[in-house]
């Protein structure tokens, strides 16, 4: 009998993810607990069940974009993927948007759909994407009050029917870029009363969105981010006529099943949100949600890549014995399952804080701390992506590189993650801006400190104080290089954020160690928060004056 290897089978996407359901049981009251604990498990279900069985029959099917019909008339639809039409539904009808505004469990409710978010996207072929967007297009419209558009959209974004649910796009990034988005050059002009948008946009989220936030720089208007406007666009008009051209769908390394387009704006009749200025700033509210999305599903897309590694290595045999039983292979997938309970604690804190102030319980400091958490949690889960995943391919192999094993999927869609929605050195510079407002390093540290008073169990105390000594060491070189000036302070800012997401991350592992030590009598989060701390919390760096000759290449006389 020749032999065959045998292919991993996903577990249990609840059941089998000791860190969800041991965090859920540490931070849910016991009546919220029974109440959602029912509907994460059947996401569960039907997230490593029905969906992931169609993920991988739908493996070769692309979105196609149909710019013209039988007779000649531009339509420019986008034909989606069997995987897509189903997540919609899906998304719909488990309220995957909607949970957070229905806010049945109040501050709480920004877990409770973040734990339905973890577990759907890994299996939705980034339906994650629409979905973050429209959560921020909703949150956007309503800290604007701007109550026409929120009465006319709202409904729709937040619907649990499939049939009336709209998704949003955000159309932020021009051929100028998608980081220095003041610099766009869409033009927004009042004809007859209406405003309409003139220009190209370049790389913009799912195309098949029935609305979308965008910028456009009212004619004669300043330049930069202050001189843009911020609008609101609906796609189609009230006959079902497409408003934009789409020029083309984007050839992309991963989140290929992504309809994300190239699109002409030529009339498009658009509404200002608020006013006719400030319109980065105006458009921030949206980056704050899907910044916290994409840490959910970056730490949802490594739960996943782990679940299935640790499932291979059971069945791999090579040298004598299961892959799971070599003792290097025990050693640097441990190291990546630490990580990855790091990056978890770090992205529901963001989730955590998110829905304190959206219920109103949140301090000054807790608002503060959400500023800095929210780019930290996004670039720290992003980079933990990158680096946890290919180890991840590593461990299938050749079997990792072969397309039909759906290995190579998880690394080109984890590239993207420390890409869009701000790249790690563009939310690196963000994280200083939201200290620079003041109080949000106050809070962090303030925490960071509590926790490693708090603890109890020595290991866990080592890596409290630990934790608590990365913080202050970065809030020391923060004074240190402000002297210096803006170059220096600039050069160190990923260092910054990085110590900064690790140091905290590594202080909620430890808040949830020594819950799990006392009450599951269970080692194992402290046995990840101790490994993470050795690789390092700490990640400051000295100015190197030799980095502008290495990067650029120039002459370096000695
Ligand atoms: C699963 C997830 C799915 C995701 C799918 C994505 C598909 C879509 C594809 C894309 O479009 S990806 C590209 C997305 N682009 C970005 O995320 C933007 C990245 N760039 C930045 O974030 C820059 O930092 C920024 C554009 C904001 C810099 O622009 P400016 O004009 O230099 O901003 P400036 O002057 O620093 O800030 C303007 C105001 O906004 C300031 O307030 P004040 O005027 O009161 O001083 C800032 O404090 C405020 N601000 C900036 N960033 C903020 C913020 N406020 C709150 N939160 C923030 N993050």
């Amino acid at each position: 009998m020749p032999f065959f290897q045998t292919a991993p089978e996903l577990p249990h996407p609840f059941h089998a993810d000791r860190v969800l359901k041991g965090y859920l049981a540490r931070v849910l009251p016991p009546d919220v607990h029974r109440a959602i604990v029912p509907e994460i498990e059947a996401m569960g279900d039907l997230t490593g069940g029905e969906l992931y069985a169609l993920q991988q029959e739908d493996r070769e099917n692309l979105p196609r974009l149909v710019q013209w019909d039988a007779w000649g008339n531009r339509v420019d639809r986008v034909e989606l993927t069997p995987l897509w039409k189903r997540a919609q539904r899906i998304a719909a009808e488990r309220g995957l948007v909607a949970t957070a505004y229905e806010r049945k469990h109040g501050a709480l409710s920004r877990v409770h759909q973040f734990a339905l978010v973890y577990l759907f996207h890994p299996s939705s072929d980034i339906y994650t994407c629409p979905l973050a967007m429209t959560d921020g297009a909703a949150k956007t419209l309503i800290t604007h009050q701007a109550h026409a558009l929120v009465e006319r959209a709202l409904p729709r974004l937040t619907s649990r029917d499939p049939a009336r649910a709209w998704t949003s796009g955000q159309w932020m990034t021009e051929r100028t870029g998608g980081s220095d988005v003041g610099t766009s050059e869409a033009i927004a002009r009042q004809v007859n009363g209406q405003w309409r948008l003139d220009g190209t946009k370049w790389f913009t989220s799912a195309v098949t969105a029935e609305m979308a936030l965008t910028l456009g720089r009212p004619e004669g208007s300043r330049p930069g981010g202050k001189g843009l406007a911020l609008f609101y666009v609906e796609t189609h008009d009230a006959a079902g006529r497409s408003l934009i051209q789409v020029n083309r769908l984007k050839d992309k390394l991963g989140t290929r099943k992504l309809p994300t387009a190239e699109l002409t704006l030529d009339g498009t009749p658009a509404i200002p949100v608020i006013g006719l200025e400030n319109g980065v700033k105006a458009i921030t509210p949206m980056l704050t949600i899907t910044r916290t999305w994409n840490g959910i599903c970056a730490a949802g897309e490594i739960a996943r890549a782990i679940a299935l590694a640790r499932d291979y290595a059971r069945r791999r045999q090579a040298f004598g014995a299961a892959l799971s039983d070599k003792p290097l292979h025990v050693e640097t997938f441990a190291d990546q399952v630490a990580e990855a309970e790091a990056a978890f604690h770090l992205a529901f804190r963001a989730a955590e804080l998110l829905g304190r102030e959206e219920a109103r319980e949140a301090s000054a400091a807790e608002l503060a701390l959400l500023r800095l958490v929210t780019p930290l949690s996004k670039l720290g889960t992003a980079r933990q992506a990158m680096s946890i995943v290919p180890e991840v391919v590593e461990v299938f192999a050749g079997a990792g590189y072969v397309e039909d094993t759906g290995i190579p999927r998880l690394l080109r869609d984890a590239q993207v993650l420390p890409i869009w929605e701000g790249t790690t050195n563009v939310l690196s510079l963000d994280a200083l801006r939201a200290i620079a407002h003041g109080g949000a390093l106050e809070a962090l540290s303030a925490e960071v400190k509590a926790t490693a008073q708090e603890l109890r169990s020595a290991p866990l105390q080592r890596v409290g104080r630990e934790a608590a000594s990365a913080v202050d060491h970065a809030a020391g070189w923060l004074q240190e290089r402000l002297a210096k000036g803006p170059a220096a302070l600039e050069a160190g800012a990923r260092g910054v954020a990085l110590t900064l997401a690790r140091a905290y991350s590594a202080s909620l592992l430890c808040r949830q160690a020594q819950w799990s030590i006392d009450r599951e009598r269970d080692g194992r989060s402290q046995a990840a928060a101790v490994r993470f701390a050795s690789h390092g919390l700490d990640r400051l760096v000295d100015g190197d004056p030799a980095a502008a000759a290495l990067a650029d290449d120039r002459p370096m006389p000695l």
